[in-house]
């Protein structure tokens, strides 16, 4: 429970997709240790639960996420331990995680609000959200994953002007520069990524927890050593039933029933 009562992070799940919702809408869903905990515990329970296949992440309110309880009475913690402890694995858990991620970006998200967004697969934004890179402002560097995804997303002379002189960046120039897959109105945003959810949800789970696991190891490694694991994973997916599955629908000109196996 939050200081006010409330259940600081929502979980709701139907039809294989997991919603999870940062739920401090009046601190503009800011990280506070029992957001933070919540946020953990939840990608452990839908990792481990095989009628999930999807998840999405969302802010309530008018936010997505406002990075950081800058409010949050310290504990003598330093910044490096609670990075170490609570923010790196969350954001080790969301890229880890054998599911896609689809991030709806209600509305701003700054400081490791961003962070969070850009450690998703995917990300859908309203377009009244806004990204603010509000680190520089309270003389604090980038973190949370942050200077490892925003120059592979944008370039790094595009991620230096951004951590240097971080005007907030709209939902339209985040769509422009590649940080969001699509921008929507925000009356439209829940049942747009509802309806990609539910796609990915009829989707072969196994062969797309390959392919994230893939994604995640071509941005480290040479051409032949992605070569070589594309082969592996694929030996792997070629062996499920879920192939099996696939290769009869399409003789039978039928759409798969993708049962994960
Ligand atoms: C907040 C917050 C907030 C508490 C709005 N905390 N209450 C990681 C590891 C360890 C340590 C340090 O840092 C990090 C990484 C980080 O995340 S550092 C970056 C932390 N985040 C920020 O610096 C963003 C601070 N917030 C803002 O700049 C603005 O609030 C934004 C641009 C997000 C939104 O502006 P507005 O739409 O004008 O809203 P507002 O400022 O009026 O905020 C509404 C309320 O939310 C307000 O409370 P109040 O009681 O006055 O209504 C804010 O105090 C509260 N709030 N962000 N991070």
């Amino acid at each position: 429970m939050s200081e006010s009562g409330a259940v600081p992070l929502l979980t709701e799940i139907a039809d294989g997709v997991a919603t999870l919702t940062l739920n401090r809408p009046e601190a503009l869903n800011a990280l506070n240790r029992p957001l933070k905990d919540g946020l953990l515990d939840a990608l452990r329970r839908v990792a481990r639960d095989r009628d999930v296949r999807v998840v999405v992440l969302t802010g309530a309110g008018r936010a997505f996420c406002a990075g950081q309880d800058l409010r949050e009475q310290g504990d003598g913690t330093s910044l490096a331990v609670e990075l170490r402890e609570r923010y790196n694995p969350l954001i080790l858990g969301l890229r880890r995680l054998e599911k896609p991620v689809i991030a709806a970006v209600n509305g701003v998200a700054a400081g490791a609000g961003v962070s969070l967004a850009l450690a998703c697969d995917l990300r859908i934004a309203a377009e009244e959200a806004s990204f603010v890179l509000a680190f520089g402002r309270i003389g604090l560097v980038p973190d949370s994953g942050l200077t490892w995804f925003l120059p592979r997303l944008v370039g790094p002379a595009r991620a230096a002007e951004l951590f240097f002189a971080p005007d907030p960046i709209s939902a339209q120039e985040a769509l422009r520069l590649g940080i969001v897959n699509r921008a929507v109105p925000g009356s439209h945003l829940m049942a747009e990524v509802g309806g990609l959810a539910a796609r990915l949800a009829s989707a072969a789970p196994r062969a797309m927890a390959l392919a994230k696991r893939a994604l995640n190891r071509s941005l480290e490694v040479d051409l032949e050593a992605a070569l070589a694991y594309e082969a592996s994973l694929q030996g792997i997916a070629g062996a499920t039933a879920d192939h099996q599955e696939g290769l009869a629908a399409f003789r039978e000109k039928r759409s798969p029933r993708f049962r994960g196996e």
